[in-house]
Order: structure tokens, then sequence, then C-alpha cells
């Protein structure tokens, strides 16, 4: 199938704003390292390649997808960023861990947009195998980092143009 070989990531960097004034925090979980670690640093190199000044990218980490949204809360509470990019990766195994994980995180990340009115990026990976995340974190399908970073970047563009 066509789409099977489609990388997400391919942007038309014209078509993306420059971020040199704004902030960004970056919450990672450290379950799947191999993958979240790909998925953060693709992330912030494509934020320093839109114009973002490393001084203005705060990174943190969780030990997992279930504490995103707490470790998102407290970057919007306790440091100075404009948009918090979340990052992690749940594989579904042979239990229920997976749906009450990811439907959690879902729900966290989506109230914490609401609730501190900044874009809290869903940078999360929800993959049946292993395989389909490498595939997204660097590999044939792209690096989702990348797309969450473009993502903050038009948000808060799409912010400040109502200023
Ligand atoms: C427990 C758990 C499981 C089974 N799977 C994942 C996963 O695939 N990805 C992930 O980020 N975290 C996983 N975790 C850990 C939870 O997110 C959380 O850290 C623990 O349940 C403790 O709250």
């Amino acid at each position: 199938m066509a789409s099977e070989l489609k990388n997400l990531s391919e942007f038309e960097v014209s078509d993306i704003p420059d971020a040199s004034k704004m902030k960004f925090g970056i919450i990672w979980a450290e379950w799947n390292i191999h993958i979240t670690s790909s998925l953060k640093n693709g992330a912030y190199d494509t934020l320093i390649k839109h114009g973002a000044i490393p001084n203005n990218i705060i990174i943190k980490s969780v030990p997992g997808a279930f504490e995103l949204s707490l470790g998102g809360q407290y970057m919007a509470e306790f440091v100075d960023v404009d948009a918090i990019i979340c990052i992690g990766c749940l594989i579904q195994g042979d239990t229920k861990h997976f749906d009450f994980i990811s439907e959690a995180v879902a729900k966290g990340i989506t109230d914490l947009n609401l609730k501190y009115n900044k874009p809290f990026i869903f940078g999360v990976l929800t993959t049946h195998t292993e395989i389909q995340a490498l595939d997204r974190a660097g590999g044939k399908h792209g690096n989702k980092g990348d797309e969450a970073a473009v993502t903050a970047i038009k948000m808060l563009h799409l912010k400040n143009s109502f200023h």
C-alpha cells in the first residue's frame, strides 16, 4: 500500500513560522527510551532548525507516559514556556495497561491545553508493535517528534495572530 511508505514528517520549510521568539518545554517519558529519546531529539532539532534558541528550550523527563500530564503541569507552573511538547511511547502488550494509560494521557494532555490556555502537544506514539514505533521515531515513517515540534510552533503562531 502506498500509504505504508509515506514519510509523514516531510514539511515544506517555508510554511513553518519562525520560532526564534518562542519558548518551549519538552517533557518526555523514559519508558521505551530507545524510541522516546529519538522522538525527543527530533523535536529538539526541529525547534532549533526553525529558529528556537537553545536557552529557550527546557527539557525534563518523567518515568512513563502516565506521568506526562503531571510533568507537563509542573512545566507550566514552574517554568516560563509558551508551549509544551509531551513525548512518550506506548506499545500494546498483553494486558489492559495500554488502554488505561493511553486514555489517561490523552485526556490529561487535552485538559492541560485548556487549563493553561497553552499548546500542550500530544507527541505520544500508541502502537501495536515496537517495529511500528521505530518506524515513527526516525524510521521509514519519519519522526513524530519532528511533527510535534512543528505543531507546537504552528499553534503558538496561531495564538500570536490573535494579539
Ligand atoms: C506500566 C507501563 C507499561 C505496561 N507500559 C508502558 C509503555 O508502553 N509506555 C510508557 O510510557 N509507560 C508504560 N508503563 C509505565 C506507566 O506509564 C507509568 O509510569 C507507571 O504505571 C507508573 O505510574
